[in-house]
C-alpha cells in the first residue's frame, strides 16, 4: 500500500468540496476526462507517479482475479462468484485513501479494498473454496473474505447492515479517543434499506469519524438505480441527515482518491462523517447466478465496458505522462495472473475444514448436546463435496 506524499493541492477543482452543500451532492467531481486528460492540471500534478502506478496495479489485480475466479465458477470448481468488473477505480481509489489502522466494513464488491490493504490472495481464495485455510471455516458464502490483521471486517450478507456496523465502530472509536476512521461501503440498492437511514442519522448526530461510500453501480440485481430515490441523486440522501455529501465520478480513480482522502482527513481531524456517492456501472452480472441480458439493455453496458472503462482511463493518463511504457500493462497483468494461478493451485489442494469445526466458536466448551450431535454426524455417511479430498 502506497500513500501519496503530496498533500492535496489548493486549486479550483478542490473548491468543489468547499462549495454549496447541495451543489456537491448534485454535481460530479472529476479530475480526468474519459480519454485520460486532466481536467485540472494543477490538482492532478499533486499525484505522484508511484501512487498512480500502485492504483493502476490494484485495479488490474481485481480485473485479472475476477476473470480467473469466474472461469473457475463456470468450470464448477467454486460454487459462486461476484465480480467487480468496471468498478475497480471506486474500489482501489477509496482503498488507497485509508490508513492501515482504519477499519473497513465492506459490502458486496470491495474484496479489492482488502487485497489493496494487504489481504493475501491465498486467504481470499481460501474463503471462496471454504477450505481449512479459510478464516471463516467455510461458513460464509464465497466472496465474503475477511482479514483481521488489516482491519477488514467480514461482510454481513444482509444488504445495508454494514452501514450501522461502520457507524457503530466509528462511534466507539470516538468514545475511546482512537483517532482512526471507519469506512462503510454499500451499493445503490443499500441506500433504500432502513439500516442506511438509521446509520446516517446516528453518524450525523454523533459526528462519528466515518466515511460512508456508496458504489452507485446503477443496478441492485435487476432493480435499476432510478427507483432507489425520487431525488436527483443518491448523495442528496445524506444532506437531509446533516451529513456532508459529495458525488464523484467512480470511474475516475484520481477523483475517487481525492474525494475519499478529503473525507478521511476531515474525519481524522474530528470533523465528522461524509457520505460519498461514487457513480459507476455494474458491467458484469450481479453474480455468477445472474443473467442481466434478461432485464437490461446491454448496449448501454457496452459503453461502460469500453468507452467509460476506468482501467483504460488511468492507463491513458499514465501513458500520456510517460509513466507507463509500451507493453508494461501486459507484463503487469501477466505477473498478477501468475500470482492468482499459483494461489488457486495452492488453495485447491487444501482440504476442507474438519467436520468438528462446525461446533467451534459458539461456546468456550461445547455443550453435551452439541458433542453428541457431532458424534452422530461423524458416524453418518457424508454427502460427497466436489472439493472433498
Ligand atoms: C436485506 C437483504 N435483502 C435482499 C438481499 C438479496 N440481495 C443481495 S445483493 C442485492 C442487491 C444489492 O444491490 P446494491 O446495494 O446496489 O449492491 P450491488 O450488488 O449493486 O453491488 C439483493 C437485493 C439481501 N442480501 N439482503
Ligand atoms: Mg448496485
Amino acid at each position: 500500500m502506497v500513500h501519496a506524499t503530496a498533500t492535496a493541492p489548493r486549486s479550483g477543482a478542490l473548491s468543489y468540496f468547499e462549495g454549496d452543500e447541495e451543489a456537491k451532492a448534485r454535481g460530479l467531481f472529476q479530475l480526468l476526462r474519459e480519454d485520460g486528460t486532466p481536467i485540472d492540471e494543477q490538482v492532478v500534478s499533486g499525484f505522484d507517479r508511484a501512487l498512480v502506478r500502485e492504483l493502476f496495479e490494484g485495479m488490474l489485480r481485481i480485473r485479472v482475479t475476477d476473470a480467473r475466479m469466474m472461469a473457475l465458477q463456470r468450470q464448477g470448481r467454486v460454487g459462486f462468484y461476484g465480480e467487480a468488473i468496471g468498478q475497480e477505480a471506486a474500489i482501489v481509489g477509496s482503498a488507497a485513501a485509508t490508513e492501515p489502522a482504519d477499519w473497513i466494513v465492506p459490502a458486496l464488491r470491495e474484496a479489492g479494498v482488502g487485497l489493496y490493504r494487504g489481504m493475501t490472495l491465498d486467504s481470499y481464495i481460501a474463503q471462496i473454496y471454504g477450505n481449512a485455510e479459510d478464516p471463516t471455516k467455510g461458513r460464509q458464502l464465497p466472496c465474503h473474505p475477511c482479514d483481521r490483521s488489516h482491519h477488514y471486517v467480514v461482510m454481513s450478507s444482509c444488504v445495508s447492515t454494514q452501514i450501522p456496523h461502520a457507524v457503530g465502530i466509528a462511534m466507539a472509536m470516538k468514545l475511546s479517543g482512537d483517532r482512526n476512521v471507519a469506512f462503510g461501503y454499500m451499493g445503490d440498492g443499500g441506500t433504500s434499506e432502513g439500516d442506511f437511514h438509521v446509520a446516517l442519522n446516528f453518524a450525523g448526530v454523533m459526528k462519528a469519524p466515518c466515511v460512508l461510500i456508496c458504489q452507485n453501480n446503477q443496478w441492485a440485481i435487476s432493480t435499476p438505480g432510478a427507483v432507489q430515490t425520487a431525488g436527483e441523486t443518491i448523495a442528496l440522501k445524506g444532506v437531509g441527515y446533516g451529513v456532508e455529501a459529495v458525488r464523484a465520478d467512480g470511474n475516475d480513480v484520481l477523483a475517487v482518491y481525492q474525494t475519499v482522502k478529503y473525507a478521511a482527513d476531515k474525519a481524522r481531524r474530528g470533523g465528522g462523517p461524509t457520505f460519498i456517492e461514487l457513480l459507476t456501472y455494474r458491467v458484469s452480472a450481479h453474480s455468477s447466478s445472474d443473467d442481466p441480458s434478461r432485464y437490461r439493455d446491454e448496449a448501454i453496458t457496452d459503453v461502460w465496458r469500453h468507452q467509460k472503462d476506468p482501467v483504460r482511463r488511468v492507463e491513458a493518463f499514465l501513458t500520456k505522462r510517460g509513466w507507463l511504457a509500451a507493453g508494461e500493462k501486459e507484463a503487469i497483468s501477466a505477473r498478477l495472473e501468475a500470482d492468482v494461478r499459483d494461489a488457486i493451485a495452492r488453495q485447491e489442494a487444501v482440504a476442507m475444514p474438519a467436520l468438528s469445526t462446525i461446533i467451534d466458536d459458539v461456546f468456550e466448551e461445547p455443550t453435551w448436546l452439541l458433542r453428541e450431535q457431532l458424534t452422530e454426524l461423524e458416524a453418518a455417511p457424508r454427502a460427497k463435496s466436489p472439493h472433498a479430498h
